[in-house]
């Protein structure tokens, strides 16, 4: 080969992957008849995980309300007159107590999360000695704290964190119309750094919003075509807090839910798929369904952040009733 020839090989890019997913392909998906798609998403599902398995995480809002930011959904937010109460950042004692609670009611993981559009260095210290403090307990750890500056995520890193959590919450097409002071092109930044600093991503989103179907699957393709897919996948139902511009939003068709949780798994194959906010409104044949299309992994006791989650006692037995183990 002459050497100019060899110069425009390579030249040709070399690490720009073919994407995974299309949005044609995922709408394909939830159009296949209800019985089709859950049976694809169990073979996906059996092929990668124990069927009978189940994750389960606690979560804690170690800093509450007062966000900055205007995210349409959420009760935390200082822009929407909502009943959620501001508090200050949680002493450590109470933290590393709730955790030790969580694991004895049988939570692998705790979830520490707080209402920030990011962390500043000093709360972000704060955090720190909380991995550290519940990392020590054996518990896997994980926060979401919004969007990380220089250097933060691998200070989370070297604390021993094990999951950041940051969803893409809808498509990048309806971002805009949902939250207007930070773009999906931040949280995708943010998620970029969580991976180099090689801490595990838990990122998912939220249906339910006023979103198209296309949308839904436009959030899958974005999260399955990152250049690793998340590790966890959180599907949220949304949770209409009052006083929030969605508080009055139509609830969606649980079967359309069950589908989202189908097309994620089918796309996903080897992350968690948790069955998020908006349990505590399922009933336990439907959370069942959710299993059955390949959901792993769900939040685990009384409480999500500011909104309530099924008790744990109702858990226990669900998970009896249907011979599911804890992990
Ligand atoms: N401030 C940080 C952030 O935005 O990433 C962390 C906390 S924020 C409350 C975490 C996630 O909770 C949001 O990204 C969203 O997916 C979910 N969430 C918040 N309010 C919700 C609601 N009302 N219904 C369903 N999910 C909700
Ligand atoms: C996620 O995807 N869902 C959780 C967790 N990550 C932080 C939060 C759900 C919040 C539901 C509304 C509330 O309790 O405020
Ligand atoms: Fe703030 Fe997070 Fe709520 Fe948005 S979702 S208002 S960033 S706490």
């Amino acid at each position: 080969m002459q050497a100019s020839s060899l110069a425009a090989v390579s030249a040709v890019p070399q690490s720009t992957p073919a994407p995974r997913w299309t949005v044609a392909e995922i709408l394909d998906l939830y159009e296949l008849p209800l019985m089709d798609l859950i049976w694809r998403a169990q073979g996906v599902h059996r092929a990668n995980f124990d069927p009978n398995a189940i994750q389960r995480s606690t979560l804690l809002s170690v800093k509450t309300g007062g966000c900055s930011e205007d995210c349409s959904y959420c009760s935390q937010s200082a822009r929407y007159d909502t009943d959620t109460q501001r508090e200050r950042l949680m002493p450590l004692n109470e933290v590393v107590a709730a955790a030790k609670v969580a694991k004895e009611k049988g939570a692998s993981r705790f979830c520490m999360g707080a209402a920030w559009k990011g962390p500043k260095d000093s709360d972000l210290d704060s955090v720190l000695a909380m991995v550290r403090e519940v990392k020590a307990l054996g518990m896997q750890t994980c926060v979401t704290l919004g969007m990380l500056g220089e250097g933060q995520a691998g200070k989370l890193k070297e604390a021993g964190l094990d999951y950041y959590n940051h969803n893409l919450d809808t498509d990048k097409e309806f971002y805009g119309q949902v939250i207007k002071t930070h773009t999906h092109d931040d949280r995708l930044d943010t998620l970029e750094q969580v991976r180099e600093a090689g801490i595990n991503v838990c990122s998912g989103g939220i249906i339910g919003m006023g979103e198209s179907r296309k949308n839904r699957a436009g959030l899958i393709v974005q999260l399955a075509n990152l250049p690793k897919p998340p590790e966890s996948v959180p599907i949220n139902n949304l949770v209409p807090i009052p006083g929030t511009p969605m508080a009055d939003n139509e609830r969606l068709d649980p079967f359309e839910f069950v589908r989202t949780i189908a097309a994620a798994r089918i796309a996903m194959p080897s992350s968690w798929v948790r069955l998020s906010a908006g349990r505590q409104e399922m009933s336990d044949e439907l959370q069942t369904l959710c299993f059955l299309a390949g959901a792993n992994s769900m939040f685990y006791g009384d409480r999500l952040l500011t909104t309530g989650n099924p008790d744990v006692d109702r858990d226990d037995q669900l998970f009896a009733r249907l011979g599911v183990k804890a992990v």
